[in-house]
């Protein structure tokens, strides 16, 4: 990424809370790749936000480097693109605290992700839960990332940075660009293979509801004929009557590029069977050359860790200009 070109900036960042799901990849980390000619991406392993449910240090060590080894076999190029780990650049949290101290209570207890988990970690409401989506908008902020690429579970918070820019921008004079969520038109929210009017989630406890990015062959073919459907046996695209169908064929459109009615045809009168069988297949082509990547790399920690040093220290570069620059309209004294 050079810091003097004219192109906009985009941020993304995935959470190392476990092994990517389809969700993860359709809604998200596969689109990343398809930016990195048009912007400046930049791209981030946001351990500090997966601090916000109590984590396991060593396992969590572990998926930080698994999650960067996973983005790069999804297709990001270190060469073209900036890849790093949260937590190496201070600028998130300093910017946060910042951000934070003009955003509202009332604002953040509004946030549905924050009711979702507190409602699902009882025993552990922490300040970190609550102020979650303060890093975020710090994240997006310290480069002024104009798109943000995000599945739409993350809409609201990227309203919220946008909340956040406005009014620093309005006290303090113009500071920050304005962030805008990209949201795929299709695959936006790939629900649940069990609860299909729930969203795929890594953290779901049933290993049936999702596909994660690195299940073999046997796993994704047995987990998709598990899939929940419906009773009627007509594969149509109806997403209110049927969730199950629905999901399934939004899957399979992703990936083939054939359109819900190109679909309805091929499995007229076929059964859901067969349009199981056949989006089982198509996800397992399409996760085997990431899988074999993704191991060949993981396996050559240098080469990660290299890519991550520098992925952080042009973070820190651009984003620490940035910072300065915030310092200096709120009236902190220059460190000299
Ligand atoms: P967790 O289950 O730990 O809360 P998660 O699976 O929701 O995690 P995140 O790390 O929070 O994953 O999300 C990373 C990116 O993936 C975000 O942009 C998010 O919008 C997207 N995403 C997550 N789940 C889905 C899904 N089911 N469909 C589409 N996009 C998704
Ligand atoms: N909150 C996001 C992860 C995330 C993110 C970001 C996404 C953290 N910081 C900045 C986009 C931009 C999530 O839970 N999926």
């Amino acid at each position: 990424m050079e810091s003097n070109n004219t192109k906009q900036k985009v941020f993304s960042g995935i959470q190392p809370t476990g092994t990517f799901t389809l969700g993860n990849y359709i809604g998200a980390v596969r689109n990343w790749p398809l930016l990195q000619d048009e912007y400046d991406c930049i791209y981030s392993v946001v351990d500090q936000h997966a601090l916000t449910v109590r984590q396991d240090p060593a396992t969590l060590r572990k998926r930080t480097y698994e999650a960067a080894a996973m983005l790069l076999a999804s297709g990001i190029d270190p060469d073209k693109s900036l890849v790093f780990i949260q937590s190496h650049n201070p600028v998130h949290s300093q910017l946060s605290w910042i951000l934070a101290c003009n955003t509202q209570f009332g604002e953040l207890s509004r946030m549905t992700q924050f009711k979702d988990k507190s409602a699902k970690h009882p025993d552990n409401v922490n300040g970190g839960l609550f102020t979650y989506p303060v890093l975020m908008a710090a994240d997006i902020l310290a480069y002024n990332a104009h798109q943000v690429p995000v599945g739409v579970d993350q809409k609201q918070h990227v309203e919220l940075a946008r909340n956040i820019a406005q009014r620093f921008n309005a006290n303090y004079g113009e500071t920050f660009v304005m962030p805008e969520a990209l949201i795929p038109k299709v695959g936006a929210k790939i629900m649940s293979l069990q609860e299909p009017t729930k969203k795929m989630s890594k953290s779901d406890e049933n290993p049936n509801a999702f596909i994660l990015l690195l299940d073999d062959e046997a796993a994704i073919m047995r987990k998709f004929k598990r899939a929940v459907t419906d009773s009627d046996g007509v594969v149509k695209y109806d997403v209110e009557n049927k969730p199950g169908v629905s999901n399934l064929m939004g899957i399979y459109n992703v990936f083939t590029g054939k359109s819900f009615e190109e679909i309805e045809k091929e499995f007229d009168g076929a059964g859901y069977g067969v349009l199981k069988e056949a989006v089982g297949s198509c996800v397992y082509q399409t996760l085997k050359p990431v899988q074999d990547r993704y191991n060949a790399i993981l396996s050559d920690k240098a080469y990660l860790e290299k890519v991550l040093k520098e992925g952080s220290e042009k973070a820190i570069a651009y984003s620490q200009r940035l910072l300065n620059k915030v310092y200096r309209k709120v009236g902190f004294v220059q460190f000299k």
